[in-house]
């Protein structure tokens, strides 16, 4: 680690992100039929092509492509199937070598294939559950993002107990970037994500937010993503399609405390609020 914080370059491939200089904004894309917020809206290949090149022209600097459903009681995918969505997805993304993509998927084989098909990115949200994971990154070169979850999406939010909320996730991504330093992924291809939402309840999430910078310590950049999650739902009163504004204020705040990577369903917006964040957190810097 430098001495002014967290090393801020990510290392993905043949792409290497300066985050000392802005936030990123990873932009959504599930295709998917049961995703919490947009299930079935980009689940044809053509719909999913067109919502991530408007992502990309709203000003995404990523993709996270996922093609199974990480909200409670989901039903699993397999990997054949979870193949067959992403293909000619990624396939028609890769094409142009500019497009960063990431798959967010829990499964190695389904990472190996995407990785071929020209991902540069693999988002894990279960941190290596499956024992191949780590092998499949280490070889590719690419970018990691390791994810704190208690439990699986089955049984995450069934009592989430913590005796320190923050101390615990801090631990286990330690613990998390340790295992991948040691399968041969080096931390500067490693963003570490306290998984909001993830096994925990609503003032677990809100505690964590407020508390990111305990976890600028551990040396990696942060992603976060609150993305018309249930925290906002649940303290507005909204429904899905209305946590735009709470998202944005979550988002600028995370990013004002520390957050270089912002993954979000609604990017035009979020660019904007995240740049504003920015700019705040370089004015407080001496
Ligand atoms: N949240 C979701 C999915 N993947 N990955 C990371 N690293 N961090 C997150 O906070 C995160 C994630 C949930 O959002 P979404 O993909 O829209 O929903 P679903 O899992 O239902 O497809």
């Amino acid at each position: 680690m430098s001495p002014e914080g967290p090393e801020l370059h990510w290392h993905c491939r043949d792409r290497v992100f300066d985050l000392s200089a802005r936030t990123l904004v990873m932009g959504v894309v599930n295709v998917t039929p049961d995703s919490f917020s947009d299930g079935g809206r980009f689940f044809a290949p053509g719909a999913a092509v067109a919502h991530a090149r408007q992502l990309l022209a709203e000003g995404a600097d990523l993709l996270d492509l996922g093609a199974e459903s990480t909200r409670p009681g989901a039903a699993p995918v397999t990997t054949a199937e979870q193949i067959r969505r992403l293909a000619p997805v990624l396939e028609a993304l890769a094409a142009d070598p500019r497009v960063c993509l990431a798959v967010d998927t829990a499964n190695a084989a389904v990472a190996d294939r995407a990785l071929e098909l020209g991902a540069r990115v693999v988002n894990d949200v279960t941190a290596f559950a499956d024992p191949g994971m780590a092998a499949v990154v280490a070889r590719s070169g690419a970018g990691l993002v390791l994810m704190h979850m208690a439990g699986t999406p089955a049984t995450m939010q069934r009592d989430p107990h913590y005796a320190d909320v923050a101390l615990e996730v801090r631990e286990h991504l330690a613990a998390r970037l340790e295992a991948a330093r040691a399968a041969g992924v080096p931390a500067e291809r490693v963003v570490l994500d306290p998984g909001i939402g993830f096994g925990k309840t609503v003032r677990h999430n809100f505690e964590l937010l407020a508390r990111l910078e305990e976890l600028k310590s551990l040396g990696r950049p942060l992603l976060v993503g609150v993305s018309r999650k249930s925290l906002l739902g649940k303290t507005l009163d909204l429904p899905v399609d209305q946590r735009l504004e709470g998202g944005l204020a979550a988002s600028a705040v995370a990013v004002f405390l520390g957050a270089r990577v912002v993954r979000t369903h609604d990017v035009a917006a979020t660019v904007r609020a995240v740049r504003i964040a920015d700019a705040l957190r370089e004015a407080r810097r001496p």
